[in-house]
């Protein structure tokens, strides 16, 4: 690599805040990178790392789109690692049986003589960036150690970040500790490679002292710590202690052919649609959608007792399989725009990128995301079925104006949604808060491409937030649940959903998509009564003709009702899995009203 003059000059610190001089300083002396560079958020910068990025060989420019690079990554650095991802409390307890926990003290350890001269031959970034809007009430900081110039130019996409970060943390204001290094040290006159990770990997959370500290990866989830690290492990520990909920949900405002405008929140588990529903192009005549949050939405009560969200990134870090002008033009606009990194898609011999579905024919040929030169004929992948964009959000046609509102947007109903092939009907209405929450407790899904690991097999993910906890699971029930204990609470309306199911020939019931609207629409009438509904024993259902299915065709129809059935002996099933589920978290946490909740659905059930 040849050094970039302008990129190696160590500027002077933007800031006199004497914790973050200090600690950037006693990571310097271990990780003994040989520069030392204060981010500013600047366009200047971000010219600049690329440039360093393009000569290293990480990136590679594309003529097709302004200011945008492909980069593909190690193979085996391609995802978030669960099994080497940490909760690191006190005490064992309290992390949980969901998460992995190492003695923080043994952690530390451990990582100090991983990072040790990890940083040598590189730069060492400090970022300072801001999960929410900056002119929040109770704004969250972050400061992000990271010898990764592709973690720097990502970060500036997907949080707010540089110098008006830099003029808010002043002497004494809090900031979550993110430390970040590839490892992979350079001895002098050693070449760097393309892409450098180790392959020993920790992404380790210390919830107590609300530090993170990882280690061996370039991976978005595992890299870009304001994302899953901080803004959902930290945040939900953040939100326990605080009397708020930090959540894996997008944030959508819909608004009626009359004019009448809800926000909604869903979670869903990674790479289940989210972006898709936040960019919905409604199917449905006079509807529109507008895009708060893609992935993270953070939920606080209002003065009037509502529930606030307020989406803390700035960026999309979408899945790129399966996106398309079809199933979601407002992404393929939003990187139209330019000023975004692909990372594991294939590249056109044109300077463009591909993935499967961004058309329906791919060209020609391609350059793959292991770099090989690719046909149509090769038999694998063009690109890697966890590929993404990273896009600022500012881009999207479809973002709402209040998106980066301090205030958040008062949310009128939750949607907690999974991959499942049999049993979860389209969507269900729950009784209640309690209901709603253990609905939510058992959500399940099969498992995906985000993280390492066997793809399709069914799992538990409650509020799929399993991947995300920084806590123990039965406590953040109990939290959930305290929700509706709070004075003045006008909670939302939680609604269960499935875009997945099939049919016995393996076919989708739903088409997805611009249709999921229909959905909405029937659950937002719901919330002044409007829609028919029947009773099930496992919440309200719609009645055949309570969908608005206008367009649909006689076949279609048929299947929507097949996905509206709530096939009773699969639901007795169910609640077997969901003992097993419950009898994994433990007595002593499990809140007693969960439990109830189970045993009321299986009365439910027997007596259907
Ligand atoms: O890689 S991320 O964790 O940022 C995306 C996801 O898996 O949800
Ligand atoms: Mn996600």
């Amino acid at each position: 690599m040849t050094d970039h003059p302008d990129a190696v000059a160590t500027v002077q610190a933007p800031t006199e805040h004497d914790g973050i001089l200090s600690w950037v300083a006693e990571v310097a002396e271990l990780t003994a990178p040989d520069r030392i560079v204060f981010c500013d958020g600047s366009r200047a910068e971000w010219d600049r790392l690329s440039a360093v990025l393009v000569d290293k060989g990480t990136f590679v420019p594309l003529t097709a789109k302004p200011d945008s690079f492909w980069c593909v990554s190690d193979p085996e650095d391609v995802a978030r690692v669960e099994d080497r991802t940490f909760i690191c409390s006190e005490n064992r307890a309290d992390a949980g049986p969901t998460n992995n926990w190492v003695d923080p003290l043994d952690m530390r350890t451990v990582m100090t003589e991983h990072y040790r001269g990890a940083m040598a031959g590189r730069t060492m970034y400090v970022i300072a960036f801001c999960m929410g809007p900056l002119d929040a009430e109770d704004p969250k900081y972050g400061v992000q150690i990271t010898d990764s110039e592709y973690v720097a130019v990502s970060m500036r996409i997907m949080t707010r970040s540089g110098a008006q970060v830099w003029e808010k943390l002043t002497a004494g204001t809090d900031f979550v500790k993110c430390l970040h290094s590839v490892g992979a040290p350079l001895g002098s006159g050693q070449a760097d490679v393309p892409w450098p990770c180790d392959t020993t990997k920790y992404i380790s959370h210390f919830p107590e002292s609300r530090e993170i500290w990882s280690y061996g990866s370039g991976y978005g989830g595992n890299a870009l710590l304001g994302k899953k690290c901080f803004a959902l492990r930290i945040a939900s520990v953040l939100g326990r202690d605080e009397g708020w909920l930090a959540e894996h949900m997008l944030i959508l405002k819909l608004t009626s052919p009359q004019g009448n405008t809800h926000y909604i929140a869903a979670a869903f588990p990674s790479s289940c649609g989210k972006t898709n529903l936040a960019m919905l192009e409604p199917a449905l005549e006079g509807w529109t959608a507008e895009t708060v949050g893609d992935d993270i939405a953070w939920l606080r009560f209002g003065p009037d007792g509502r529930l606030y969200a307020v989406n803390p990134e700035a960026g999309f870090f979408g899945v790129a399989p399966g996106t398309g002008a079809k199933t979601n033009p407002n992404a393929i606009a939003t990187i139209e725009a330019g000023n975004s990194i692909f990372t594991n898609t294939a590249r056109t011999l044109d300077g463009d990128i591909w993935w499967e579905g961004l058309t329906d024919t791919p060209p020609a040929r391609l350059v793959d995301w292991h770099g090989q030169e690719w046909t149509p004929k090769s038999g694998t992948p063009a690109a890697h079925p966890n590929s993404r964009y990273c896009t600022p959000i500012e881009q999207c046609p479809s973002v709402a104006p209040e998106w980066d509102d301090p205030a958040g947007v008062p949310i009128s109903a939750i949607f907690f949604g999974g991959r499942r092939k049999t049993t979860i009907p389209l969507i269900a209405e729950t009784f209640d808060w309690a209901h709603g929450v253990f609905t939510a407790s058992v959500l399940s899904s099969e498992t995906t491409a985000a993280a390492a690991g066997q793809v399709g097999v069914v799992r538990r993910d409650p509020m799929a937030m399993v991947p995300f906890l920084g806590y123990h699971v039965g406590d953040y029930f109990a939290h959930w649940l305290s929700m509706a204990e709070r004075e003045g609470a006008r909670l939302p309306k939680i609604f269960q959903v499935n875009w997945f199911r099939r049919g016995a020939d393996g076919q989708f019931l739903w088409p997805g998509f611009g249709d999921n609207v229909r959905v909405l629409k029937w659950a937002l009438e719901r919330l002044d009564g409007a829609a028919e509904a029947i009773e099930t024993p496992i919440g309200y259902l719609p009645t055949a003709d309570a969908l608005d299915l206008t367009g649909l065709d006689a076949a279609a129809r048929d299947l929507v009702r097949h996905a509206l059935s709530v096939d009773i002996d699969e639901w007795i099933a169910e609640t077997a899995s969901i003992d097993d589920w419950y009898a994994s978290i433990g007595g002593d946490r499990l809140p007693g009203t969960l439990r109830e909740q189970l045993t009321a659905l299986k009365l439910r059930l027997a007596q259907t």
